[in-house]
């Protein structure tokens, strides 16, 4: 592993994001997703399925505190999903980082409060989950494997260092090291202790978050635990499901470990498997152990799984988990559009496990991914106005299809209000509000950027501050201008990706043609900054039609429509319907276009391709015969834009 080239992601407080199109996202994060999802979680939604999340614990409070009366029955009990906690949680992140960008009195006053909540919630031991805390407590630690425990106390985690890191305020971060704590004297290699790790990974990273903020070794040590246990034998769960009594929801089928990426040791582990979330967690959570403790063998697995996933699961908009059966993936080269799972949140944790492999080595590829998945599987999760959202995102819908075929039950044509299982739209609220934590990564000698997003940030290389504005008209135009204060001279050296999409660039250095290296899909450039000092970069960014490697059969004879880093798509809005029939033909003739007043405003692309025409008859076969084919004009707007007009028909890929 080579230390020399390992960078640090910066934190949302390093930076200001001011993005026209980024901050758009950012902003229908923090006007509308943080505020419906309060209310979502208080069981205000008119019309919507409780959540139960906040009336959860404030009865888990009552309960630990007798005195306490928030108001709620005691005769009632847990409601929601066993993993209701988790949603909270995310909640608090994403609002904590929106407190950074956007600092509020009253939605602070609000997390406060509910912090006190939370807290009041908690037991002498440390312990802190109100599925058990109402339901048991003697019942606790008795289902890793599908009760999700481990996994809230992941998310809560991550939650309580964002607000530490927003406000400086530790009362939920010393909450949870209480709760660490806990779950670390009940769970562990020693003897004694229960021998289990999550059932849905996310702890795994959390610990090492919260790691980098205590520096306290039992965090790192929990961390890299659960993940050299995972897949051992004997298998816990196994044991855990015939010592309580459990079951296996998959007891009969061939993903019955894998679905928790429990089948072998991870570092045995070469093929993604498995639920889509869990396993990006997971190799999330490898990448910052195997950083951390120098574990060559661990790493290479990371390194086997990301090229499994990125060479071989991953559809072109940066979405995985191909099937519906487990939220898994299937195996390679299996990428069906229509059937695709493709959960937001696997798309979110992908850019997770990216993150986590580009800090240990600027590579193009990772930080390929991290802007594949932004710009299209992670951004269509969420509607224009920031008030609906979709779990699922396929690359092609016939919406009679999604009514009548059971198959594409679960591919939806409209973005929903919100879901019983709310997973999504917090995840994509946090993910969004912390975009600007992408951006910039730093060693003592480097400074490597990896997203251009329009914002002013500082970091520190070799302890030193220098203030890097960026600024472009990203995605829509290929110019970026990066300019550099280092509050005088300073020597470091500044890396900046060339996207893996661009084939030609140029790169200015104070106007004048300047030399760089290129190493790994980052243009290097060592010298010493001074104030003032600018970088214009213009990336290329012509239509490209892109074609899938022959393996993958749903793809065979066809191609997308790809500019920069968008994935574009055509709606039966703009095309009419039958979408299939239409080929791309030989046309280079592509039209780019600003549409300042269509969708938020985006560039559309339209070209002339071929519609092939209707028979004469109504057969359903004949002899083949050479079809007929009319002109056709093509209007293609950003896949992350479709289904906000309406339900309609829609495909990514088109025939050749
Ligand atoms: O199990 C918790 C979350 O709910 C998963 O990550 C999602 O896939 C959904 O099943
Ligand atoms: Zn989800």
């Amino acid at each position: 592993m080579d230390a020399s080239i390992q960078s640090e992601f910066i934190r949302p407080r390093d930076i200001a994001v001011n993005d026209s199109f980024w901050g758009a996202f950012m902003e229908r994060v923090r006007g509308n997703v943080i505020p419906y999802q309060w209310k979502a979680l208080n069981d205000e939604v008119p019309g919507a399925e409780p959540s139960y999340c906040i009336r959860n614990f404030k009865l888990a409070a009552e309960l630990t505190h007798p005195e306490l009366d928030y108001g709620v029955p005691r005769d009632i009990g847990f409601g929601g999903m066993v993993f209701q906690d988790s949603d909270l949680a995310k909640w608090i992140e994403a609002a904590a980082y929106s407190l950074v960008w956007h600092p509020d009195a009253g939605l602070e006053k609000i997390l406060d409060e509910t912090i006190d909540i939370i807290c009041n919630a908690q037991q002498d031991d440390g312990y802190l989950d109100s599925y058990y805390i109402i339901n048991g407590l003697e019942k606790r630690f008795t289902n890793l494997k599908d009760n999700h425990e481990l996994y809230c106390l992941g998310h809560f985690i991550e939650g309580a260092v964002a607000y530490y890191e927003a406000t400086g305020k530790r009362k939920l971060m010393d909450a949870l090291i209480r709760y660490v704590d806990c779950v670390d004297t009940h769970i562990g290699a020693e003897e004694g202790k229960l021998h289990g790790y999550p059932g849905h990974e996310i702890a795994e990273m959390a610990l090492i978050r919260l790691y980098a903020v205590t520096k306290d070794q039992k965090h790192l040590k929990l961390a890299k635990y659960f993940i050299d246990q995972r897949g051992r034998q004997p298998l816990y769960f196994e044991e855990e499901t015939t010592r309580n009594g459990n079951t296996f929801y998959w007891k009969d089928s061939f993903v019955k470990y894998q679905y928790y990426q429990a089948g072998k040791p991870v570092r045995d582990q070469h093929v993604a498997e498995g639920h889509a979330v869990r396993a990006v967690y997971l190799y999330s959570g490898m990448a910052d152990v195997a950083r951390l403790t120098e574990d060559e063998e661990l790493l290479s697995a990371c390194r086997e799984l990301f090229a499994n996933i990125s060479k071989k699961q991953m559809y072109i908009t940066g979405a995985i988990g191909q099937s519906a059966y487990g939220e898994a993936f299937s195996y390679d080269y299996d990428l069906p559009n229509d059937t695709v799972y493709a959960e937001t949140c696997a798309a979110i944790g992908l850019a997770f496990f990216a993150r986590r492999m580009a800090s240990i080595a600027p590579r193009g590829e990772y930080a390929d991914v991290i802007e594949r998945t932004f710009f299209n599987s992670i951004i269509s999760g969420m509607a224009l106005d920031g008030k609906s959202f979709f779990y699922v995102n396929p690359l092609e819908v016939l919406p009679e299809a999604s009514l009548k075929d059971r198959r594409m039950r679960h591919v939806k044509i409209e973005r929903q209000k919100w879901f019983g299982c709310a997973c999504c739209p917090p995840n994509l609220a946090r993910i969004l509000a912390s975009i600007g934590s992408y951006v910039h990564s730093v060693n003592s000698s480097s400074v490597y950027t990896h997203l251009y997003v329009g914002s002013e940030a500082k970091v520190s290389p070799g302890g030193r501050d220098v203030k890097i504005k960026i600024e472009t008209k990203y995605p829509w135009e290929g110019q970026v201008d990066i300019s550099f204060s280092p509050g005088g001279k300073a020597v470091f050296t500044y890396g900046f990706r060339i996207p893996g999409w661009c084939k030609s660039c140029t790169v200015k250095l104070n106007g004048d043609d300047v030399k760089y290296t290129l190493r790994d899909g980052y243009a290097l450039l060592s010298r010493e900054w001074a104030d003032g000092d600018r970088i214009t970069v213009v990336f290329d960014m012509p239509v490209n039609l892109v074609e899938t490697n022959p393996h993958v059969r749903d793809n065979s004879g066809r191609v997308a429509v790809t500019r920069g880093p968008l994935v574009y798509c055509l709606e039966e809005k703009d095309n009419g319907k039958e979408l299939f029939k239409l080929h791309a033909g030989k046309t280079q003739d592509f039209r780019v276009k600003y549409q300042k007043d269509l969708l938020e405003g985006l560039c559309t692309v339209s070209f002339t391709g071929k519609k092939e025409k209707d028979w004469e008859d109504d057969a359903l076969y004949r002899s083949s015969a050479e079809a007929v084919y009319e002109d056709k004009e093509f209007l293609l707007i950003p896949y992350y834009a479709w289904a906000n007009r309406g339900a309609g028909e829609m495909t990514v890929w088109i025939h050749k």
